[in-house]
């Protein structure tokens, strides 16, 4: 496999003005027309000569090539793996291309597939070369009209991108109807869907007045779970309107479930196609959690019809251009519709586990990489997570007006073109006259930067110094790092925890009580003046940058600013800064049989914040959350992962069992308040919910059976998912299991929802991370269980992905652990590559584990790596980790 390099980029040798695709579809195979409309390049080609035209295809039968009517012969053209090409004799030229394709034997779901029967497409980033020969690249934008003909009967329901223009019944029950995107896009947000298909409809008035018609298709069995989706839906439209001033610009807008599909949604012009599981809901399958990441998903879709479709990325280096920056208005839209603090905390803490140990590990890349072997594997947390903080850096330096003027520029200015990450930056630069110079090594360096700060006071003077250096490691390729420009959000504590007027050297007598000062050196001295008493910073508030900040913070400290601080992150974080060092404390004399004290500041502290009467619901329960064992491994200077479980363990029982009686009582409240009306995602509801559960979730540590019984109680009684959930993955993980209650629960909710796929991944969730439960003997029992469908991404992910993270088992058993991952992996690369490397990242973290369980990872990848004929997938990530 070769690596593409973005300094090689050069603008295709012709354009495709139209597309017009016929699909005939069959059981046994489909057969795909496409009629285009070719031209050349003028400011690519001045020469004399035509270049041939190389188009891309994998996997096509081709069964007929004509070129402005005339047909060539195989002598005249050349295939090869992967492309098809042929001379040009005029600057502008017709072909017709007629491929035979078997999506019903297409497992890899990408390109044209069916799940569940009905047939569905996922183009992005390459999969349009697996329907028909193209230029599938994202600067090729062509205006697309597309017939789907097929079966009536089986397939009622025919779609693709734009307005339905005609339709009509053909011979042997055939049916056909024809679908026109007005809007140039590339190949890649190109779909189409065939299927027995109902659908809830219903309708948006734009901001100019136009009725916009709104359907959302899933199989007959699902229809009753469309409704939040559809609520979500108009939300988000009236939103993009209201915060960005952008309208949809479609008659229709659609959404379609399926159950088989690589990653949470897309959003093709006009005709969205999402996993199930990220668009359907009820009260009873769905949890709390599940209710607010389909608002999230439904808005980034729905968003990208501007940030993404309308102006979209010149090539895939830049697809942090639409995604980081439609990440950051899902966001702010989130934000908007729930607890804006409880996000925040919520982004930073996925932010901090999982993309900082991207930063730290063998594929670390920047927001915009530099060179890649297969662009699947970049659809990382780097260039979605980490792109979302760059874009909201900049908000945060230019301030909300003038970041919306430069949004308003770029949108303008690049609409219904291709453009690139330095077209953002410029159109913000332009608009708000704020240099950005330095600001774009976010976009040409990868790793995490860490902020260094030491303090000093001088009683005599008043003046407190704070000193802030800046560096960043060292990740492949990249050996050196310039300095950054780092937004740095700041406040001073007095001893009473008032925040002080912030008096820095040189400015206003009168400052604000909080600043964002802008770092740009390798260290800086910053002044303030008139401090009564040394203060306690307030670092990096509203994590407003994706950075690491050493700060020498005394446990005191932490418990201050847990008590304090006003911002909603800086409060958690300490919380959590305490949590780490009461839980490393321990890993570090770790020793099985021996008894261990654990730190009595930290269980006071927890206890305060349980009484706290003030503290909002949804903050408290976050901050009663001590660092999960993922953050934890991410911290450590080697990962141990006996040690990390038994040491977090032993603090939560701690505290569990020190404040059981505050608990329980919060507990009731919660439970008897939120008992009086019916299920409602509302905010106010969710945080209660989730507090009540994080209460049960420590009386579940607690050795006391009673407590167990209070789990089994709320799970029989439960009236929805969340509690239900909730309860069950408490009983599952008690201290003192009670095994027939397990195996009891477990037996209840299969019967309960056996035929609800959603419903029957967390099934197998629970299950494969469960401590108790998940050894890798179940995880291959479950394997062969009825409801395990191995074709399902989503039950991949739940039974597989479940316990990779389980630390417990997937880490502590001599290397079967890993044996059985390696072999899932080398199975799967077959059959789905963008799925089989995606579930073996976790062995790619082999070099920070502990040395036993270090030399065991490595020798499952070296195993994979042997394997002949690796997908593109498997193998960059498997040469790149080892
Ligand atoms: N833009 C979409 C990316 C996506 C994707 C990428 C590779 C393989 C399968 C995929 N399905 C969807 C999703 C999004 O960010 O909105
Ligand atoms: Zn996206």
């Amino acid at each position: 496999p070769s690596t593409i390099y973005l300094k090689d980029y050069q603008a295709p040798d012709y354009w495709i003005d139209t597309t017009h695709l016929t699909f005939d579809l069959h059981e046994d195979h489909t057969l795909v027309t496409a009629v285009l409309q070719m031209r050349l390049n003028e400011d690519a080609n001045r020469g004399e000569a035509l270049p041939a035209l190389t188009l891309h295809g994998e996997e096509l039968d081709l069964v007929s090539l004509h070129r402005d009517g005339e047909e060539l012969e195989k002598d005249q053209y050349q295939l090869v793996k992967g492309s098809l090409t042929l001379p040009v004799e005029q600057p502008r030229f017709q072909l017709q291309i007629v491929t035979r394709i078997r999506p019903q034997e297409n497992t890899s779901l990408e390109g044209l597939y069916k799940s569940n029967g009905m047939f569905c497409t996922q183009c992005e980033a390459e999969g349009f070369r697996k329907i028909t020969y193209y230029l599938d690249r994202p600067d090729v934008m062509s205006v697309f009209t597309t017939k789907v003909i097929a079966s009536q009967a089986r397939y009622p329901v025919l779609l693709a991108n734009g307005n339905a223009i005609d339709r009509g019944e053909l011979d042997n029950d055939r049916h056909y109807v024809t679908w026109e995107d007005p809007f140039k896009k590339p190949s890649y947000l190109f779909a189409l869907v065939a299927g027995d298909l109902e659908y809830v409809e219903d309708h948006f008035t734009t901001m100019n007045g136009r009725e916009v018609t709104l359907r959302l298709f899933t199989e007959s069995h699902n229809i009753h779970k469309c409704d939040h989706a559809m609520v979500s839906l108009k939300k988000s439209m009236k939103w993009d309107e209201e915060v960005y001033g952008r309208e949809y610009d479609l008659d229709i807008f659609m959404i379609v479930a399926v159950d088989h599909f690589n990653m949470g949604a897309m959003e093709n012009k006009g005709l969205n196609i999402f996993n199930s599981s990220c668009v359907l809901a009820s009260p009873e399958t769905a949890t709390d959690a599940t209710y607010q990441k389909i608002e999230a998903i439904v808005a980034h879709e729905y968003f990208h019809n501007w940030s993404g479709n309308r102006v979209t990325c010149r090539d895939w280096f830049q697809l942090s251009l639409k995604e980081g920056f439609t990440v950051f208005r899902d966001a702010e839209f989130s934000a908007d519709m729930n607890s804006r603090g409880v996000k925040r905390i919520q982004d930073a803490a996925v932010l901090r586990t999982a993309q900082f140990a991207e930063d730290a590990g063998p594929m670390a890349h920047p927001i915009r990489p530099e060179s890649f072997i297969e662009i699947s594997n970049f659809y990382t947390l780097t260039v979605y997570e980490k792109g979302c903080e760059v874009v909201r850096m900049i908000h945060t330096l230019l301030g909300a007006d003038q970041f919306r003027k430069g949004t308003d520029l770029y949108f303008d200015r690049h609409d219904g073109e291709a453009a690139t990450c330095e077209d953002f930056v410029k159109a913000m630069e332009d608009a708000s006259g704020v240099d950005l110079t330095q600001f774009r090594n976010w976009y040409s360096q990868s790793g995490t930067p860490v902020i260094t700060v030491t303090d000093r006071y001088e009683a005599e003077t008043g003046d407190y110094h704070l000193t802030i250096a800046q560096s960043c490691p060292a990740t492949p390729g990249q050996e050196h790092k310039k300095p950054f420009h780092i937004p740095l959000g700041l406040a001073l504590l007095d001893e009473q925890g008032q925040l002080l007027p912030l008096n820095a050297e040189g400015g206003n007598s009168e400052g604000n009580r909080e600043q964002v000062l802008s770092i740009k050196q390798s260290e800086e001295t910053f002044v303030f003046k008139g401090c009564k008493s040394k203060p306690l910073p307030s670092l990096l508030r509203n994590f407003s940058a994706p950075v690491r900040v050493r700060y020498d913070y005394s446990k005191d400290d932490l418990v201050f600013l847990m008590k304090h601080d006003t911002d909603s992150f800086n409060r958690w974080d300490a919380c959590q800064r305490l949590g780490v060092m009461a839980i490393e404390q321990l890993v570090e004399q770790f020793d099985e049989q021996a008894e261990q004290a654990v730190d009595s500041q930290l269980v006071d502290a927890f206890g305060a914040l349980i009484a706290d009467p003030k503290l909002e619901h949804a903050v408290k329960a976050e901050m009663l959350c001590l660092p999960t064992e993922a953050s934890l491994a991410e911290q450590a200077e080697e990962i141990k992962p006996l040690a990390i479980v038994a040491a977090r363990k032993k603090v939560k029982q701690a505290i569990a069992e020190t404040h059981s009686a505050a608990l329980l009582a919060l507990y009731n409240e919660l439970h008897n308040e939120l008992n009086h009306g019916d299920y409602r995602p509302e905010a106010s509801d969710i945080a209660k919910r989730t507090l009540k559960n994080v209460c049960l979730g420590y009386l579940a540590a607690v050795d006391d059976a009673g407590y167990l019984q209070r789990s089994a109680e709320q799970y029989n009684a439960a009236s929805s998912m969340t509690d239900r959930r909730a309860a069950l993955g408490c009983i599952v993980n008690a201290r003192h299991r009670d095994e027939h209650l397990v195996e009891q629960m477990l037996t209840d909710f299969y019967d309960r929802y056996k035929d609800d796929a959603n419903v029957m991944d967390d099934w197998f969730a629970v299950q494969s991370s469960s401590a108790e439960l998940g050894t890798v003997e179940k995880v291959k029992a479950l394997m062969q269980h009825d409801s395990f469908d191995s074709t399902s991404p989503n039950k991949l992910r739940a039974l597989i992905g479940g316990f990779t993270r389980n630390m417990t088992h997937f880490h502590t058993t001599g290397g079967a652990g890993y044996e059985f991952l390696a072999d899932r992996v080398i199975e799967l690369d077959k059959q789905n590559p963008q799925v089989a490397s995606r579930v073996m990242m976790p062995l790619t973290r082999w070099k920070k584990f502990e040395p036993v369980a270090s030399g065991l990872m490595k020798k499952a990848l070296q195993r994979i790596k042997a394997v002949h004929d690796l997908s593109t997938d498997v193998y960059e990530v498997v040469n790149k980790s080892l």
